[in-house]
């Protein structure tokens, strides 16, 4: 199915890889945007050099167009937000926070602007102030997450701007895209099944802990902070919820997750660290190429959307 999505990034199906910190590297934003959807290489909290580094990498392995998400709360948003504008990348994605102060810098460099919203306000104001597109998106996904779920909030988003809504959250296969669809978005955002990918250098622990998922294994910690993560449950998530049971301070609880993610991507530490996937993981049973995921969920929806 064609979109405005396709027209706007050049690619061939309405899929955007989701911008996962430690995770979305150049490795596996090449094998997405080969395949014909959107790669993203996550920024993270990773210093600039290391990001220009990655842009380098995946240009070395695809001259398809990708993106680059910035985490609004890194330390090095402001530098990887000019670094997106020198190195004209295809199109930049936001996350955690509001990117307005660096839009007008990639408009101006012909980057597309496509932050990811939790709010009808945060679209509505992403719009006016010249976004390409917003990925909408629900507190099914992984990682940091707002309130709404994908249900509720994509059709609110859809009826309160003009530009295209990609959905985010609890989207694995056809029929997530397919009912997607229905609810007025122009394509799907998915990360969860693209961790347990091929080109995924996620650590085989980390892979086997999601596919072993089943629905109710991911928890939700840091509401009281105001930085609430979804992650599959373990020791860190019951020592998280504890301290946040006992009112530790967000600076406390900090040192909990710092390097957290790291430690289970990289290092396969899925007892103590933060292993952090949508609740879509229970649905995902098997590694596949990234070329195999995408054919498989575009026919699938494809094949429901004919269907009387
Ligand atoms: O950004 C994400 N997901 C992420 S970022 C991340 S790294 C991290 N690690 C530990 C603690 C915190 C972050 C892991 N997962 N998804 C996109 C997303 N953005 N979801 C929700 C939002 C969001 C929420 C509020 C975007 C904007 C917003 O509004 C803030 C404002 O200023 O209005």
């Amino acid at each position: 199915m064609k979109t405005r999505i396709c027209e706007l990034l050049n690619i061939e199906y309405p899929i955007l890889q989701g911008g996962m910190s430690w995770v979305a590297e150049h490795n596996l934003a090449a094998a997405v945007s080969n395949a014909g959807g959107l790669g993203i290489i996550a920024a993270g909290n990773a210093p600039v050099e290391v990001v220009r580094e990655e842009i380098r990498k995946t240009k070395e392995l695809t001259d398809k167009p990708f993106g680059v998400n910035i985490m609004m709360l890194s330390p090095h948003a402001a530098e990887v937000a000019k670094l997106v504008a020198d190195e004209k990348v295809a199109a930049v994605t936001t996350g955690a926070g509001n990117p307005e102060p660096y839009i007008k810098m990639w408009k101006e460099a012909g980057v597309k602007v496509i932050p990811v919203v939790a709010s009808v306000a945060l679209a509505k104001r992403m719009e006016r102030y010249g976004a390409d597109a917003v990925v909408a998106e629900g507190c099914e996904a992984g990682g940091h997450i707002g309130e709404l779920t994908t249900m509720a909030l994509v059709p609110q988003i859809v009826d309160a701007v003009s530009i295209p809504v990609i959905a985010a959250g609890g989207i694995g296969d056809g029929r997530g895209l397919a009912a997607i669809y229905m609810l007025g978005a122009e394509g799907g955002q998915i990360g969860t099944r693209f961790v347990v990918a091929h080109e995924s250098i996620v650590h085989e622990n980390y892979k086997k802990r999601v596919i072993d998922s089943k629905d109710i294994d991911s928890a939700v910690t840091g509401r009281s902070t105001g930085h609430p993560v979804r992650s599959i449950r373990n020791n860190m998530t019951r020592n998280y919820t504890q301290l946040e049971k006992e009112g530790k301070s967000f600076e406390e609880l900090e040192l909990l997750t710092l390097g957290s993610l790291r430690k289970a991507v990289m290092e396969g530490d899925i007892v103590n660290g933060s292993v952090m996937a949508g609740q879509i993981a229970g649905m995902i049973n098997k590694e596949q190429s990234c070329k195999e995921i995408i054919t498989e969920i575009c026919e699938e929806a494809d094949k429901l959307m004919k269907m009387k």
